[in-house]
């Protein structure tokens, strides 16, 4: 529907075009203007089964197009506490749609994903942990929020632009069940540009550095949350070293921040 409220011409004076020749003033196809009529971006009058456009209304469209748009708008999170608390609630009461609302509002703010990870989403998963240990919080509960917000993270909406880091394949020890981890810190990677391979949690050893030399990797990042893991990791990665590809094993209390600048490092040393 055309919406004739946002019609400023002043119909006595002005002049108007129909569908064909206001395509051709714009320089556009036809089918464009019909659109743009249709979600009601330019006001149009319908005389009989056509559309009539006043030539003021064009140019003032013309206008709008090749102004700069403003900068989006960015979110300043004042209260990181108030925030978690909210999410905390909406994961454990699966409150999906709020959940997912809450992560997605701040990354359209423009509120670096990094500081989303690292002051959002860990410090409650680490509060679920807790409250798993307190017996506050049962098994099933945890699971399903555990998978909500994996959910959640894997959407992630990260900026590619910029130049490319290199090629990371990230991953956990074969023992080792925490995925999450390994999940945030490919999207915190990323956002830096990196392409990454997430394999998720479990790849046996040899199988890994078999994988990461046909796949070119520039660097494996084993992500590792128990540290009784800590020792095959430590072992991976000296192998991978011994065939050129450097390797970061750590997790479980680093920030995905630090995991970055370790990340930067292992491949420009
Ligand atoms: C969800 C969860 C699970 C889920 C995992 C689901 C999934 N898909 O990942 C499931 C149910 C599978 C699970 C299983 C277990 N879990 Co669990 N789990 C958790 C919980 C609640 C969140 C885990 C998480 O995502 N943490 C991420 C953040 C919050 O932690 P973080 O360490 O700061 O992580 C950062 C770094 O890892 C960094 N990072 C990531 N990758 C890399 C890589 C590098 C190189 C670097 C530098 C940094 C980096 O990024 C992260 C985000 O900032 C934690 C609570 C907690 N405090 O973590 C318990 C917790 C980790 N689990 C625990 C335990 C005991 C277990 C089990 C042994 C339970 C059991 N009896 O079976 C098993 C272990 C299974 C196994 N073999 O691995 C304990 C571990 C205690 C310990 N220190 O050893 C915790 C701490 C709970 C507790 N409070 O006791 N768990």
């Amino acid at each position: 529907m055309a919406d004739d409220s946002k019609n400023e011409s002043n119909s006595e004076t002005d002049e108007f075009l129909d569908l064909n020749d206001a395509s051709e003033y714009l320089g556009v196809h036809y089918q464009t203007i019909y659109r743009w009529v249709r979600e009601g971006n330019i006001a149009a009058t319908k005389v009989g089964t056509r559309y009539q456009i006043a030539v003021s209304e064009l140019e003032n469209f013309a206008r709008k197009r090749i102004e700069p748009s403003p900068p989006p708008e960015v979110t300043k999170v004042r209260n990181w506490e108030d925030i978690q608390r909210r999410l905390y609630e909406n994961l454990i009461n699966f409150n999906e749609i709020a959940a997912t609302d809450q992560v997605n509002r701040l990354v359209t703010g423009s509120v670096e994903v990094v500081a989303i990870l690292d002051n959002l989403i860990s410090p409650v998963l680490r509060e679920i942990g807790e409250g798993w240990l307190r017996g506050e919080i049962s098994i099933s509960q945890e699971h399903r929020a555990s998978r909500l917000i994996h959910r959640i993270i894997d959407n992630i909406d990260v900026a590619r632009r910029g130049r490319p880091h290199g090629r990371v394949i990230v991953t956990t020890p074969s023992n080792e069940d925490h995925e999450l981890p390994a999940a945030m810190a490919s999207v915190a990677l990323k956002a830096e540009h990196w392409t990454v391979i997430n394999l998720g949690a479990r790849v046996p050893p040899q199988d890994l550095i078999d994988f990461a030399i046909k796949e070119r990797a520039d660097l494996v990042v084993l992500s590792v949350t128990i540290s009784d893991h800590l020792v095959e990791a430590h072992e991976t990665a000296a192998k991978l070293s011994s065939v050129k590809i450097p390797c970061i094993v750590g997790g479980n209390g680093v920030s995905l921040r630090e995991l970055l600048e370790r990340a930067a490092l292992a491949i420009n040393s």
